[in-house]
């Protein structure tokens, strides 16, 4: 179903949010495996240099950059919202991915063979077909937010028949204890005329035809909904946790001294702070955060994304039990004995990683997947609390951390999480399911050049 005669891939990654780190890293695992594959790495500019430089300089004869456009128009003036500089990204990007793909081909001088793809991006089942080649794309959140988006127009039909957004979703299995008003907005608006849901809509539609889809998740979590995403999308493999499956093989840089710091302190007696790759809470609620930790004198490591100076109050930035950073190596904090709670946004790297670390989590969702991800962490799997309302205040920040660090609910979570933790590493092992799968996915990627 492809020319025999190619050993090169192109991946178009997602360049916004936490979707081309972990799409890098299995790329170059997935090189590892086969060696003799050579691959184009397709981004923005900007998102290809914060990639590759977090990598290390992966860059090699076996893994190349090409940059495309960032479909931004000629004078824009940076600074805008995270929204706006998307729908500018979304606005055109198969055409700008159509010619970075031939510029690929013409740059390695090999056509391609194979399109390694974000989820997001549905359009490449027609590049595909096109060029007759496997499309094999990759979904960087969880395996709910997945179900829920394949489900779209059973979710849609269930919202306007019963208005309210309060009721559990109990008609999708696995999910009675979850609400609408929990899940992906892009997923319940109503509307689809905005370019991100509307782009979201098209993928549940176009993602049963890939050739394979894989998901940064193992399987022995949510297993009811992993089996019907096994029977509903082709080829379906779990070949996560990413960050830690290929993070692993490298030391962590910690140019801020976080492991040193937190080796000085006794287990589960540190609370970690971080809201992924944007500062995502409103300044008020930073402010709750910052009173509800100096009162309760818990130590803190807090990676601060923004202006820590002119965001944080100077008594907290002085207190001596706590340690504000602008970047942690966050696998390795959350996997250090001393962290025995992590106040997150619930991006499913964080869930993940923080089910490695065997931490249960204290959620403060901003928007997408995260509180569905939050909320399973709460009412599904038990290993975790969201705040009173949704967003952070002094007094429910100080009841969230006395549930988790001090109370029997916070002894059994980490019970709980530390069954889910065993179970993320034996995945991950060399012999373990997700190690398995990738040798499987190796074998879809180059099946027909050995033939
Ligand atoms: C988007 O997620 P985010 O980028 O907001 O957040 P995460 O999925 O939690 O990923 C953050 C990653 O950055 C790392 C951390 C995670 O691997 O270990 N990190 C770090 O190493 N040091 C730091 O100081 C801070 C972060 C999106 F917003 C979410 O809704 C999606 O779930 C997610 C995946 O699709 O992408």
């Amino acid at each position: 179903h492809r020319p025999a005669t190619t050993n090169h891939i192109a991946v178009l990654a997602f360049p916004f949010g936490t979707h081309a780190m972990p799409l890098l890293g299995l790329v170059r695992k997935l090189s590892e495996a086969a060696p003799h594959v050579r691959f184009s790495f397709l981004s923005t500019a900007k998102s290809n240099a914060s990639t590759f430089s977090a990598w290390g300089s992966i860059e090699d004869d076996r893994i190349k950059r090409i940059d495309i456009g960032d479909g931004l128009p000629e004078g824009y003036v940076l600074g805008g919202k995270q929204g706006d500089l998307m729908e500018h990204f979304l606005e055109g990007v198969a055409e700008r991915f159509k010619h970075g793909v031939e510029a690929a081909a013409k740059e390695m001088g090999e056509g391609i063979g194979c399109l390694i793809s974000d989820a997001f991006y549905w359009f490449v089942e027609e590049m595909a077909e096109e060029m007759k080649v496997p499309w094999v794309a990759v979904w960087t959140s969880g395996p709910r937010a997945l179900l829920t988006h394949l489900d779209t127009d059973v979710i849609r039909e269930h919202i306007k028949s019963s208005g309210s957004r309060e009721k559990p979703l109990d008609f999708l299995p696995g999910f009675s204890e979850i609400r609408v008003a929990d899940l992906p907005e892009e997923v319940v608006t109503e509307s689809l005329d905005s370019p991100f849901p509307k782009f979201l809509y098209k993928m549940g539609h176009h993602l049963p035809r890939a050739t394979s889809v894989l998901i940064n998740c193992f399987e022995e979590i949510d297993k009811d909904i992993q089996s019907l995403l096994n029977s509903r999308l082709p080829n379906y493999l779990n070949v996560g946790p990413l960050s830690m499956l290929v993070l692993m093989q490298q030391p962590p840089s910690d140019d801020h001294g976080c492991l040193p710091w937190l080796d000085n302190h006794p287990p589960n007696s540190v609370v970690y702070i971080s809201f992924g790759g944007f500062l995502c809470p409103p300044p008020h609620e930073l402010a709750a955060l910052a009173d509800a930790l100096l009162e309760s004198g818990i130590p803190f490591l807090w990676s601060f994304r923004g202006n820590a100076e002119g965001s944080l109050p100077k008594g907290l930035r002085e207190m001596g039990s706590g340690k504000i950073v602008p970047w942690a190596p966050q696998v390795q904090v959350l996997m250090h004995s001393s962290v025995g709670a992590f106040v997150t946004h619930g991006g499913w790297n964080s869930v993940l990683e923080s089910i490695g670390g065997g931490v249960p989590m204290i959620g403060r969702p901003c928007f997408g997947d995260q509180r569905l991800n939050v909320k399973t962490a709460e009412n599904v799997w038990g290993i975790g609390v969201s705040l009173e309302g949704g967003v952070m205040t002094k007094s429910g920040v100080l009841k969230a951390l006395g549930q988790v660090l001090g109370s029997e609910e916070g002894k059994l979570m980490r019970e709980k999480v530390g069954i889910l933790q065993a179970l993320i590493h034996k995945a991950a092992e060399s012999t373990g399911a997700s190690s398995r799968n990738f040798s499987r996915l190796a074998e879809i990627v180059t099946k027909s050049w050995d033939q």
